[in-house]
């Protein structure tokens, strides 16, 4: 029943082979959709690279660089997907950035500099690119992000981060009403902590991953894979009905009061 076949989904986020966003990016291939994947540009291409050799099993019909703070790479982004694909249905938004030194320690010594690239990068990129999107997205779509229990509860060192992922699910809602008369459904998925390049960055992820497996339901965190079936899922008309939603992917850590 889920079947994503002739749909042109656009995947950010990928870093390498531990990325969320590369299980996402597997499970929608797995469902039949064609795949147009972003990297982050380096002055060395590594990122290039390194995501190119990755994502090569998928097929991808577009492979193109995408730093979400350069204006002038997400016009010519989407200037190509009109010209290649004509239309876009899915957009996986699966980005953030904080500086080291402000997932650790006392919120309050965030800067203004670190507070405003954190903002901008994480949760103002999804308005960007869904603004992009918007009239591309000709037969409705889905779009969706990636989102942490830091931004509607205080976790330690996610600091800031937690402020941008507050921003970004209200993002979603403002989004999905905007959006919803055109058919296009907004949606995050808040994942429950998993090791990635991005995550290795929080202060004291790891003890946050044994708490999870202490604490939770399932007793145990989640995986790349299982976030990529919850996007799958959103980005299919299995979930039609469903719009402006953050759904938990946490092994039911959320729940517990403890
Ligand atoms: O525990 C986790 N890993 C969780 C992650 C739990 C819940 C949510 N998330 C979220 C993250 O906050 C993020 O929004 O999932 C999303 C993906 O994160 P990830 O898979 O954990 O991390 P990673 O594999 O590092 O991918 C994030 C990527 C960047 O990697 P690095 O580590 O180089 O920052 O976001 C990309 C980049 O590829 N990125 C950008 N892309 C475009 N423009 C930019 C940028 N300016 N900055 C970072």
């Amino acid at each position: 029943m889920l079947n994503l076949n002739g749909k042109n989904a656009l995947v950010t986020g990928i870093a390498n082979n531990r990325s969320i966003a590369w299980g996402i990016a597997q499970q929608l291939h797995e469902a039949g959709a064609n795949l147009g994947v972003t990297y982050l540009p380096d002055d060395k291409g590594r990122f290039e690279k390194k995501v190119k050799e990755l994502v090569e099993p998928l097929n991808p019909s577009l492979f193109l660089p995408c730093d979400v703070q350069n204006d002038a790479q997400i016009e010519e982004l989407f200037t190509t997907i009109r010209d290649q694909w004509g239309r876009i249905d899915i957009l996986i938004h699966c980005l953030a950035f904080a500086g080291k030194e402000e997932l650790s320690g006392d919120f309050s010594n965030v800067s203004r500099a670190g507070f405003t690239r954190a903002l901008d990068i994480s949760a103002y990129s999804l308005v960007q690119l869904s603004a992009a999107a918007k009239p591309l997205m000709t037969q409705g779509g889905s779009i969706v992000t990636l989102t942490y229990l830091g931004g509607v509860r205080v976790i330690p060192n996610y600091n800031v981060m937690g402020i941008a992922k507050a921003a970004l699910e209200m993002n979603v809602r403002y989004l999905a009403a905007e959006l919803g008369p055109s058919g296009i459904r907004v949606n995050g998925i808040s994942a429950g902590p998993i090791r990635t390049l991005a995550s290795s960055a929080v202060g004291g992820i790891l003890e946050m991953i044994h708490h999870v497996e202490e604490i939770a339901p399932l007793k145990r965190t989640v995986t790349q894979t299982e976030v990529g079936n919850a996007a799958a899922f959103l980005c299919s008309d299995l979930s039609s009905g469903i719009t402006g939603q953050i759904l938990y992917v946490d092994s039911g850590y959320c729940i517990m009061g403890m």
